[in-house]
């Protein structure tokens, strides 16, 4: 009798990694041998190939911290995902759709570690975290599964690097998360496609506060062994749904308090495929 066989999680992560690179989806994983530590197991893999490539790691990401994400793709857990410098856009940039398979934009909060973070044994994760942190400014991010029709189960999202793809970071901002925040807690999180109102929601809508996402961050980025460098960028997670990115058209997410950061999609004529 043959052995019962165990998910090839390396194979798994290949074909994830090369949708990405190709921009051809791929089928869902469909394997319930694989929970969530497999799931992560394999985003490290991923993360792997990328750092042999060259390409390293530039920050984290929270997934699902908003009722409206969640509702959006079904999925409720908060999730963790790494991001890699060829994900990273000036603010302002033309973006050519050719490199995503079925990319879509969400608004988002960033903030920006001063010093580097590897999350030592018997010191608070998130004091580690929120001491380090030196910057927050309003931020875009591109999120584009590598699975058939943006479907996916909570596994496949998180072995699929929560679909990172891209983000793009506005001027950044002194943060003193100890001392004095800067007041936006709750305030409105706007995100335009060519000056019309795509999607709308409150920084609150962000675990309750944006700064929330500071301590889930640190815990999940532990959790998973992820150091982080100097200069490294954290995503807190939309605060709206996602919205599908159409050629030739300017998208700006606005927080006030913090400020606005835009980005633009290239013309169909310009996208070779
Ligand atoms: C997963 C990524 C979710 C967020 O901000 O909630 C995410 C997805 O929706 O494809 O980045
Ligand atoms: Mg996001």
């Amino acid at each position: 009798m043959n052995a019962p066989q165990t998910p090839d999680l390396r194979a798994t992560a290949a074909r994830l990694d090369q949708a990405a690179t190709s921009a051809r989806p791929t089928a869902q994983l469909g394997d319930a041998r694989l929970d969530l530590s497999a799931a992560y197991r394999i985003q490290q893999l991923i993360t792997d190939l990328r750092l042999a490539r060259g390409d390293g790691l530039v920050g984290a990401k929270l997934g699902f911290t908003s009722a409206a994400k969640a509702r959006q793709m079904g999925v409720a857990d908060v999730i963790f995902g790494r991001l890699h410098a060829f994900m990273e856009y000036d603010a302002g940039a033309c973006v050519q759709l050719s490199h995503f398979i079925h990319p879509r934009v969400e608004p988002e909060i960033a903030f920006r570690l001063g010093a580097p973070v590897s999350f030592t044994e018997g010191s608070d994760p998130a004091d580690q975290l929120r001491e380090a942190i030196d910057a927050v400014a309003p931020a875009l991010e591109i999120i584009d599964s590598r699975y058939i029709d943006f479907r996916f189960s909570l596994v496949d999202v998180v072995a699929d690097n929560t679909s990172a793809a891209g983000f793009v970071v506005g001027g950044w901002q002194p943060a003193d998360l100890v001392a004095s925040p800067p007041p936006i807690s709750d305030v409105p999180v706007e995100l335009t496609v060519d000056g019309e109102l795509a999607a709308a929601g409150r920084s609150s809508d962000i675990l309750g506060d944006p700064y929330r996402a500071v301590p889930a961050l640190a815990r999940l980025a532990q959790a998973q062994g992820v150091s982080l460098p100097e200069g490294a960028v954290l995503l807190a997670g939309a605060a709206t749904e996602a919205v599908a990115l159409a050629p030739g058209t300017r998208i700006v997410a606005t927080v006030p308090g913090l400020g606005t950061v835009s980005m633009s999609t290239a013309e169909a004529s310009e996208v070779a495929r």
